[in-house]
């Protein structure tokens, strides 16, 4: 690629924020209040367009209902566009409410599944109201011990309620169904992997698609394949970036595994998925529990911007030639410098050709705005897990 093409494709490059990273998170432990978290969807709202503000490539906000729920979605549209964002992916929540102990769509009851459904197809409406393309479905259902459930009448009701969700699409909307290993349930999740999520997409059809959610695998397990594999398969929806140590950590993308993020973002090189219009849509799915928010969230574009400029950078021919010739050590040779490349001068000069600041973390400190929210938001009930 040239060096053109690089810088080009840089500036092109598009990541989503979740509404959610903004308000107050934690652990089953504690959940710790920072000074200036918004309040409301609107502030949620104008916390993520200060990312986009510094670093001019995540435009695009997430929803999540109900956390965000508001009277007129239109409204907050024309909000968002005020702070130069637009809604993006409506993320449904069936995992808050007490009756889903035993699950939501999955449920034995068939009165708790309806209620469900009735969420979902809520949320398409939503997404008629504010133009947005993506409903992004996870569920928390599953069971903790064997026997508790019948694992095969759960796949039946999981189907016919994503059946029904996807009936109600529009021609331009799509369904992404995230997979996740465990946690909440503990001994059988329903949709625990990329197999099980890429099945029901296959079976539903074009307009559903697998997300990859980063933290949502067992130890060990080889992202980028699955990536590769999606990719070839025309199956791959969505990522929700984070990184992990242990478990579901929802840390910053790229801060436990930097290497890894290369090799996803070097899949998606190679398959030409890294324009915004590939189908992909790269979401950034965190939470922060102790480092302030907003820098939290510019430092994980960042990270993701280096981790695409150093697979942009893969020699394409060179690799192809090693890989022809069998030569193991220089296929690995190519691939490995261009992750030892430093593509911090070429992110600052793409950024610079943006018109902005070449430095988002220290023009954000000095930009004030973290002070003057801490100011200005006092009072009213600040945004967390179930607000
Ligand atoms: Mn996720």
């Amino acid at each position: 690629m040239t060096e053109t093409a690089v810088r080009d494709a840089l500036r092109a490059q598009r990541i989503e924020v979740p509404s959610w990273a903004y308000g107050n998170s934690g652990t089953r432990f504690k959940v710790f209040s920072q000074p200036g978290v918004p309040r409301t969807p609107e502030e949620k709202i104008a916390d993520a367009a200060q990312v986009h503000a510094f670093t001019g490539v995540a435009p695009i906000v997430s929803l999540h209902i109900p956390w965000d729920r508001v009277d007129d979605f239109a409204k907050l549209g024309s909000y968002a566009a005020e702070q130069g964002v637009r809604i993006g992916t409506i993320n449904t929540n069936v995992f808050q409410d007490d009756d889903y102990r035993l699950g939501s769509v999955t449920n034995p009851d068939p009165r708790i599944r309806r209620k469900a459904l009735g969420h979902l197809l809520e949320c398409v409406d939503i997404m008629d109201a504010t133009g947005s393309a993506d409903l992004k479905l996870w569920f928390s259902d599953g069971t903790n011990y064997p026997g508790q459930d019948d694992i095969r009448a759960r796949q039946d009701r999981l189907a016919e309620a994503l059946a029904a969700t996807y009936e109600r699409l529009g021609d331009d909307q799509r369904m992404l169904l995230e997979y996740k290993l465990f946690e909440p349930a503990f001994y059988m999740t329903d949709v625990p992997d990329w197999g099980t999520a890429y099945a029901h997409c296959l079976k539903l059809g074009e307009k559903a698609q697998v997300v990859i959610d980063t933290g949502h695998h067992a130890p060990g397990t080889n992202i980028e394949f699955i990536v590769a594999f999606l990719l070839r398969e025309g199956k791959l929806g969505a990522f929700d970036f984070n990184s992990r140590f242990y478990a579901d950590d929802d840390l910053m993308v790229g801060a436990a595994d930097p290497f890894q993020l290369f090799r996803i973002m070097y899949e998606i090189v190679r398959a030409d998925a890294l324009r915004p219009d590939s189908g992909v849509n790269f979401m950034l799915d965190q939470c922060h529990n102790i480092e302030p928010k907003i820098p939290a969230q510019i430092r994980s574009v960042m990270n993701v911007q280096e981790a695409t400029a150093k697979a942009l950078l893969v020699d394409a021919e060179a690799l192809a030639a090693a890989q022809t010739a069998g030569d193991v050590l220089g296929a690995n040779g190519v691939l490995m410098d261009a992750y030892d490349t430093d593509v911090r001068p070429l992110l600052r000069e793409v950024r610079a050709d943006l018109g902005l600041d070449p430095e988002p973390m220290a023009a954000y400190a000095r930009s004030g705005y973290a002070q003057r929210i801490a100011a200005e938001r006092v009072g009213g009930q600040q945004a967390g897990w179930g607000a």
